[in-house]
């Protein structure tokens, strides 16, 4: 295995791509677009400030997905046993239904209604007379049918514009039925300025309507909940594999594999782990005020960030036996995923990738690149905010625009009988010394070489143009992007659904994906293939009549 990563020589300078991503656009476009570029550790500017979470530019192409899709698709779309009501037109449904690959187990009582897709199924006439009364009928034609312990109400962005009072028929709902959990989201589509807006609006209602409801102890000695991880593709699953064979109980994923009674367990953790920080870093501030219960960054993409991620929750635990399971556990999982990785990097060494996707995973996934000796030149999120680029730091420095205003902000307080600080201030400080860093998290940027592109918010004509100057080796986004991408004969993995593979977090996925990345970045086929205007420029034709 070679120990040091081989020197792709680079073939363009980040400031001539930038100025050429830049050029087609009017000057207004391109002046707010160039805030968005960046080429990493400031070469061009003073400060690395990176403008984030602000409105696409009407009539670009974005990546994003909206508000709606954050909150019902994102965050309540994985838990099995509560049943999502979209209150809408039943395209916001049928185009939500199935489309996220957030695998469950449907568990001992079978309670699982993912497979399912409920709408109100809005018409005209409920635009012009109101939807309250249908709304009303749907969550009680599921609850007779159904008997769940949890009703969610979801809007879609008609329901905000008429006004019909979601939350007033959930309360009623609620009531009436005596003992189903009835919630609403306003959620509507047009909320924010992307899919983060939703995951925001998701997470305080879950915290306000489910989240610590339960008494009901929950065994185990090293209790963790593991936020921000959803489980596509099954990486809960090889996670959760990992964590039980070291000791460590989870109580709750958040929300990949998730169910009603798991949030409602949560308050009984003794730490909070955050994966995707985007989606879910306020539920860690938040559980820490109402429960007492600290929270740590940690990355189980990659195997040496499983290993690291362990050690973590090892040291934070500061148990003896702990620490060495841990490590008996790493020293059990690592020799495959070594052999594996020294075997794929033979032939990934120097290669180049590319990565654009939501709100955590184009960070996260430099991790595995790296340990198959590949380079990441560029990379970008698509909603996420300046900490998650800067680092957390700078979170008292972000200013707080109309939109982001429009998303509200609770302020717990200690919950009176529940909260029950984890740790002394003297303990968290002697942690904090021994490198269990609290509330952190670094950002994308400081992993990232000198010299390499941030983009956020990128949009299609960019990886275009981005993919035909840099020509990368592998291209990573979404279903929309796959397939321009694909006839620029670039190789290219999807991150949001891994195209249908995975799992690749943990030991096992680590393993899955070096092999996945070998072979795609190994296959010509994408190189060789020519459009028709290519093989033949002049295309002749011939009347019917002629
Ligand atoms: Fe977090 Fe996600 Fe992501 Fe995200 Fe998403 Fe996703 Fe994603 Mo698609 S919660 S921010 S809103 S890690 S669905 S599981 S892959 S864009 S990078």
């Amino acid at each position: 295995m070679a120990t040091a990563t081989k020197k792709k020589k680079v073939q363009w300078d980040p400031a001539d791509v930038k100025a050429e991503l830049l050029k087609k656009y009017p000057p207004k476009v391109a002046r707010k677009r160039a805030k968005q570029i960046m080429i990493n550790e400031a070469l061009e500017n003073d400060t690395p400030e990176i403008t984030a979470n602000v409105r696409s530019t009407p009539g670009i192409i974005t990546m994003r997905g909206c508000t709606y899709a954050g909150c019902k698709g994102v965050l309540l779309g994985p838990t099995r046993d509560i049943v999502n009501l979209v209150h809408g037109p039943i395209g916001c449904s049928f185009y939500a239904w199935l489309t996220r690959r957030n695998q469950t187990d449907a568990g001992l009582d079978g309670e699982n209604y993912i497979n399912y897709s409920f709408s109100t199924d809005m018409q005209e006439q409920d635009i012009i007379f109101g939807g309250e009364k249908k709304l009303e009928a749907a969550v009680q034609e599921i609850y007779d049918l159904m008997h769940p312990k949890s009703i969610a109400i979801f809007a879609t962005c008609p329901v905000g514009l008429i006004g019909d009072d979601i939350h007033t028929i959930a309360r009623l709902m609620k009531e009436k039925l005596g003992d189903c959990n009835v919630f609403a989201f306003s959620c509507e589509g047009y909320k924010g300025v992307s899919q983060s807006a939703g995951h925001h609006i998701a997470n305080n209602q879950v915290f306000k309507h489910i989240l610590g409801e339960d008494d009901t102890p929950v065994e185990g000695k090293f209790k963790i909940n593991l936020l921000g991880e959803y489980n596509i593709g099954g990486d809960g699953f090889e996670i959760d594999r990992i964590l039980d064979k070291c000791g460590i109980t989870n109580i709750l994923t958040f929300s990949g594999n998730s169910t009603y009674d798991k949030y409602a367990t949560a308050h009984h953790a003794d730490l909070n782990t955050v994966m995707c920080h985007r989606s879910v870093n306020y539920v860690g501030d938040m559980m820490e005020i109402k429960f007492g219960i600290p929270w740590i960054k940690v990355n189980f993409i990659g195997a040496k960030s499983t290993a690291k991620s362990l050690r973590k929750i090892a040291a934070y635990f500061e148990d003896q036996g702990l620490i060495d399971r841990v490590e008996a556990v790493i020293k059990e999982e690592m020799p495959e995923v070594e052999a594996t990785m020294a075997d794929v990097r033979s032939r990934t060494e120097g290669k180049t990738a590319m990565l654009f996707v939501g709100g955590s995973r184009a960070h996260h996934y430099q991790e595995l690149f790296k340990e198959m000796g590949m380079k990441t030149i560029s990379a970008g999120y698509e909603f996420a905010h300046r900490d998650d680029y800067e680092g957390r730091q700078v979170i008292p420095d972000i200013k707080i625009d109309a939109d982001s205003r429009n998303i509200e902000e609770i302020h717990p307080e200690a919950d009176e009988t529940r909260f029950n600080p984890r740790k002394t201030p003297e303990q968290m400080a002697a942690l904090e010394a021994a490198g269990v860093k609290f509330k952190h998290y670094d950002g994308m940027f400081s992993d990232m070489d000198e010299g390499t592109l941030v983009i956020d918010d990128v949009n299609q004509y960019e990886a275009e143009k981005l993919v035909e100057i840099m020509k990368p080796d592998i291209f990573c986004a979404g279903i929309k992007e796959k397939f321009s991408v694909m006839k620029l004969g670039v190789p290219m993995k999807q991150l949001h659904s891994y195209d249908s593979g995975g799992p690749y977090a943990g030991f096992r996925g680590a393993i899955n994906f070096y092999q996945e990345i070998d072979r795609l970045t190994h296959s010509r086929v994408w190189a060789y293939l020519k459009a028709p205007w290519q093989e033949s420029p002049e295309l002749t034709a011939a009347y019917v009549w002629e």
